[in-house]
């Protein structure tokens, strides 16, 4: 499919690598998370600094996209995602995302990739992997990549794994990611190189991408992270709060791209 491989090219660079800013938070975990550095708050001053960086791509929800897809360059990816919960609702309905808009929306609104989540292992797996059949199967008939931010969650998981960054956990995420037809996978850290290797032999080719997580104290532990998912053949990584949550974001983001794209020792591109 011509339209879905041309889009791709709109996030990862010929090295087959992506850095994408991710900026959902207001929706899936509410404002709070902006209140480190307040200004962030709002899309279009975030947006605005990423670009200046350099990063090769935005996520982000449809109404979003409406306020500030227009500050994301044309020649940057646009990925819109179509489903997310918010932190407010009861704990028992926590393991759902729900679709908050449709493939046309995302199309209309200059997207280049549609995201949508799966909580592998949650009680509502089946709803989630309905909704993201759906998702799927229209997209790819109009041309464009899916991105499946593949998230096992789930009773069961913390039962016979203990958590949900057991590497095998997290493989079997993303090899059902891949099985049900996702063009991109994003996914977390499994706590080592070895690890995270095998997610990526489990992908079969499918780009497998980092989920950020919480902000590190020190940022070139960051660095260090993303370096390692590289070095694993991870394609890169999908990062908000490491980024917006920082003062100065700008020259973190350019030490990130010079890990990602350039396989720049950390300390070494933290001090560029
Ligand atoms: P971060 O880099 O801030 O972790 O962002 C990635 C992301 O997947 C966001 O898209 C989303 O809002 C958030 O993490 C979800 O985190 P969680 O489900 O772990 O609370």
């Amino acid at each position: 499919n011509v339209g879905i491989r041309r889009r791709m090219k709109r996030f990862f660079r010929r090295d087959g690598r992506a850095l994408i800013f991710a900026m959902d938070h207001g929706f899936e975990h509410g404002p709070t998370d902006f209140e480190e550095h307040w200004e962030h708050v709002n899309p279009r001053i975030i947006i605005k600094k990423v670009m200046r960086a350099g990063i090769d791509g935005v996520m982000m929800l449809p109404g979003l996209a409406r306020i500030a897809g227009n500050d994301v360059k044309p020649d940057r990816g646009l990925m819109i995602k179509l489903t997310s919960k918010t932190n407010l609702r009861p704990k028992d309905d926590q393991l759902l995302q729900s679709q908050l808009g449709y493939v046309e929306d995302a199309v209309k609104l200059g997207a280049d990739a549609i995201a949508a989540t799966v909580y592998w292992g949650s009680p509502q797996e089946d709803a989630m992997m309905r909704q993201f059949a759906e998702i799927a199967s229209y997209a790819h008939d109009l041309g464009f990549p899916v991105v499946q931010f593949a998230y096992p969650r789930g009773p069961y998981i913390n039962e016979k794994y203990g958590k949900k960054e057991d590497y095998r956990v997290v493989m079997y995420g993303a090899r059902a990611a891949v099985e049900s037809g996702a063009d991109m996978i994003k996914t977390y850290w499994t706590g080592s190189r070895e690890t995270f290797a095998k997610v990526v032999d489990a992908a079969a080719g499918v780009p497998v991408l980092l989920s950020g997580g919480a902000k590190t104290d020190n940022p070139v532990d960051f660095l260090k992270l993303v370096w390692d998912v590289i070095e694993a053949g991870g394609a890169g990584a999908v990062v908000g709060r490491n980024i917006f949550q920082r003062e100065d974001p700008e020259p973190f983001i350019k030490a990130l791209l010079r890990v990602v794209h350039r396989n720049e020792d950390p300390e070494e591109a933290a001090k560029a």
